[in-house]
């Protein structure tokens, strides 16, 4: 006799990059695949998301979504209000950073009926059971899952908190659940995104991460990591394996063990001398400035030979009073160091920035501003992204400006135009704006590759950069008409 398995919705709003959802994957694969049949849509591969969710809905029991702050919200909620318009009896829910954040205002909106805070797997599990029992009804008595806040009698009811799961207990991700080779299409490589912890120890003042994990992190054992590696990558073949967690390099032996895991795996015979490499695929991860000086040379060096190409270490700015004042524990001193063993290895790194912080002075931008020649100069797989300063919700900063006068949006429709590119936010005059800007297009033209084309134009740029001179940027102008650049840095 065959069972017929529950039908599940899950939905990934549209987005401007093409990571895989794995957040959707993390719930999906964590309700039992003999009695749930989890169906997740990624409205970045539908032409039409609506459409493609409403095709979906008919006889299932719960609309599950993810949300991040801005943009994906206005996707969001057009296809929430679509499907509660067709049937307002299926229960809607929200999980991700913006339903954490705002748990009780998401469910102003009407066409939400659940809001899932933090770690979603073990309240979604207990969740969809009890709406696969039929337990619940719109404008009927609460659920009382811990870790969701639902309406009861027209209003929000806060349930408690779950504590947080040790990830090494919950099932691995289901990746058949998605079209992996179709994402590898759109990302023009084979690369499989991959989790491997869940939050972050730190404290940094402009992040919600601290707020939405209180500062707690449970990762995967390396053991099992290498194992999920391989059936993954026997299934899969992926040539390079993105880890997308906060920061991946948190324990020095843990981090050791994940390389040694990969490289007993797939490094081939080395019977012709010579140490070890995988040679089957490469990786890449993130990483603090004061994990990469703790991690040593030798670690670092293994990790290579594990397959990593290239690490993310936030730097956010090169003043080290910003940085005391960001809370970021990092000195400015560490960041060079991580860098130089990056050069030594022949890694690459992305070293994200952020200007234009409250307050901050012309000094801190242009020590920001030189801490990225600084990087650009030491090695041509360095990446330096400047970032304006948006105040996200749920971070200490973002907590300050408000009580200062800020206003943050109030509704979700507000909140979806949240979003920051192409503006410089209210802390930065249009003077230091279009210096930025500036100097971020030569930046790119002076450190980039070498070629044919770009020889003259790099060569005003490497003289513009080394003399700090971006009046009457007359190149710039000339490139802006040709052709939008895409937004890099
Ligand atoms: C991949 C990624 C993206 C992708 C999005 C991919 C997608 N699916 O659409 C891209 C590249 C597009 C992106 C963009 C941005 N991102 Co981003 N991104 C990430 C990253 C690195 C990984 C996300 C992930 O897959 N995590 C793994 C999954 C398993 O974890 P999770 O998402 O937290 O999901 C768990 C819970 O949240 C919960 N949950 C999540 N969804 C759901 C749904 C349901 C139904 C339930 C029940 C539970 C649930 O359960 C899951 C399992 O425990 C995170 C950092 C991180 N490590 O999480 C930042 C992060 C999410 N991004 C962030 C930011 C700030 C941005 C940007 C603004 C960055 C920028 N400066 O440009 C942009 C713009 C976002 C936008 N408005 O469009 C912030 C969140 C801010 C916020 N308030 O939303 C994060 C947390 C980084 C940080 N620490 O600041 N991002
Ligand atoms: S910025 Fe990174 S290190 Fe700092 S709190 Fe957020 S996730 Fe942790």
């Amino acid at each position: 006799m065959t069972m017929t398995r529950t039908k599940i919705v899950l939905y990934n709003p549209r987005a401007v990059f093409f990571t895989m959802p794995l957040a959707l994957l993390a719930v999906g694969s964590a309700l039992d695949p003999a009695r749930y049949d989890v169906r997740i849509i990624d409205g970045r591969l539908e032409k039409d998301p609506v459409a493609a969710v409403l095709a979906e809905i008919d006889n299932a029991v719960c609309l599950g979504m993810t949300v991040l702050t801005g943009a994906p919200i206005r996707d969001a909620l057009q296809v929430s209000r679509a499907v509660k318009a067709r049937r307002p009896e299926l229960p809607v829910v929200w999980g991700g950073w913006h339903a954490s954040l705002f748990p009780t205002d998401t469910l102003d909106e009407p066409s939400v009926d659940f809001t899932v805070q933090g770690q979603g797997e073990a309240t979604f599990a207990e969740l969809v059971e009890r709406l696969a029992a039929g337990e619940w009804q719109p404008g009927g008595p609460g659920l009382g899952v811990a870790g969701s806040v639902e309406r009861i009698e027209g209003g929000p009811w806060r349930n408690p908190a779950r504590a947080m799961t040790d990830m090494n207990e919950l099932p691995p991700h289901r990746y058949d659940l998605m079209a992996v080779e179709r994402y590898y299409t759109l990302k023009g490589e084979r690369q499989l995104d991959y989790i491997s912890s869940t939050g972050c120890f730190f404290r940094c003042a402009f992040c919600a991460d601290p707020f939405v994990f209180k500062r707690r992190w449970t990762a995967l054992e390396p053991e099992r990591m290498g194992e999920e590696a391989e059936t993954l990558w026997q299934r899969y073949r992926f040539d390079d394996f993105a880890f997308q967690d906060e920061t991946f390099f948190t324990y020095r032996d843990r981090v050791i063990a994940v390389a040694e895991e990969f490289l007993r795996r797939f490094a081939p015979s080395t019977k012709g001398g010579g140490p070890a490499r995988n040679t089957r695929f490469t990786w890449t991860a993130t990483m603090r400035a004061d994990q990469g000086v703790r991690l040593s040379d030798d670690a670092f060096a293994l990790c290579v030979r594990s397959g990593l190409r290239r690490v993310m270490i936030g730097v956010e700015s090169g003043s080290q009073e910003m940085m005391d004042w960001m809370k970021k524990d990092i000195r400015v001193e560490e960041v060079l160091q991580s860098a130089e063993m990056c050069v030594r290895h022949g890694v690459g790194a992305i070293f994200p920035f952020i200007v234009g912080f409250p307050g901050e002075s012309d000094d801190s931008v242009l020590a920001s501003l030189n801490l990225v020649k600084q990087l650009r100069s030491m090695s041509p797989q360095f990446e330096t992204p400047i970032f304006y300063f948006k105040p996200y919700p749920g971070s200490q900063i973002t907590d300050e400006v408000v009580r200062q006068g800020y206003s943050l949006p109030q509704t979700l429709d507000e909140w979806a135009d949240f979003d920051f590119v192409g503006s410089s936010g209210p802390w930065v005059s249009q003077e230091k704006y279009e210096l930025i800007e500036r100097f971020k297009f030569y930046n790119r033209f002076a450190w980039g590759p070498e070629t044919l084309r770009r020889r003259p134009l790099q060569a005003v740029a490497r003289w513009r950069v080394r003399k700090d001179f971006y009046r009457a940027p007359v190149e710039k102008r000339v490139v802006d008409r040709l052709k939008p650049l895409p937004k890099l840095s």
